[in-house]
């Protein structure tokens, strides 16, 4: 990549605000989850989610709103999953499960309103979408065809961002497409080792448009990392020893952020889905 480019990618992944929201009681019992993977306790679940905004607003410096839980949304503070957010512009997502519908009000909301964003809808009749089967590289969108996510919120996505190339990809045993891969870096995707997340990887290497780098993570689970102003917020190594090994033998000049996730994780939260990252002043 040459240095300007790389410049302009970096540009994409960094930002000076973000939407969070809190959990609501509702999830321990109501929210959907794909396996049964015991008990989500509510209390620890909470404290991962103040440990996570204490990231965000002390050591990332960026403007952080936190919006009320909803009990009538159990899922809510998944908040990934309602909007795609690039530099100023936000498609508020139709997520692919009706339950979830509901939760985009309040997200289009606040990103219309004090975030500044320009908002688009998603129009076409049947399309469905999750943000977390959106993968942004910064030069184009791979969308995971989901459970939740078809051509159509495909075909809305290209709408929305017609400056970068959309290219769908076949989701086989995980929620979405970044339940098993995500950007560790401009041109970087982590990706898991199992066979689900080395199909999809092959298909993203067919029909990229692009180069990209390669990090293998022995758990799909923590393939899920999100990189955001020069720092990577990964998987804690109480959770996924291997993993963390291969992120800090990989990046040894990165800072990294060690972020706790194993009850959200029992109701298929990655690390991604807690947050939207915002710049309310895009330079690119
Ligand atoms: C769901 O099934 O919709 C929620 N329980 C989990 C959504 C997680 N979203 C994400 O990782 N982007």
């Amino acid at each position: 990549m040459a240095a300007t480019e790389s410049e302009d990618v970096e540009k994409l992944f960094t930002f000076d605000a973000a939407v969070m929201r809190e959990i609501p009681d509702s999830l321990k019992e109501q929210a959907l989850r794909s396996k049964d993977l015991g008990e989500v306790d509510l209390d620890k679940a909470r404290e991962h989610q103040a440990h996570f905004k204490r990231v965000m607003s002390d050591h990332l410096k960026l403007d952080l709103t936190v919006l009320p839980a909803d009990e009538n949304l159990p899922d809510c503070c998944f908040v990934e999953d309602c909007a795609v957010v690039v530099a100023g512009k936000a498609l508020i997502t139709r997520p692919g499960d009706p339950s979830r519908q509901p939760e985009v009000t309040l997200i289009k909301r606040i990103l219309g309103g004090g975030l500044g964003q320009e908002i688009v809808e998603m129009t076409e009749k049947g399309a469905t979408l999750d943000g977390g089967d959106v993968l942004f590289t910064g030069k184009e969108f791979f969308v995971g065809l989901s459970s939740r996510t078809n051509q159509k919120g495909a075909n809305s996505l290209a709408n929305a961002f017609p400056n970068y190339p959309v290219s769908g990809v076949k989701v086989s045993g995980h929620l979405h497409l970044k339940s098993m891969m995500s950007m560790a870096g401009p041109g970087i995707i982590a990706v898991g080792s199992s066979d689900h997340a080395q199909k999809a990887i092959r298909q993203i290497k067919k029909v990229s448009n692009f180069d990209y780098m390669t990090v293998t993570l022995p758990d799909d689970a923590a393939a899920n990392c999100v990189y955001i102003n020069k720092t990577l917020l990964h998987c804690s190594e109480d959770e996924f020893p291997e993993s963390y090994k291969v992120f800090a033998e990989k990046f040894p000049k990165t800072t990294r952020v060690p972020i706790p996730n194993n009850e959200l994780f029992k109701v298929d939260g990655a690390l991604t889905c807690k947050s939207l990252l915002i710049c309310k002043k895009p330079k690119v």
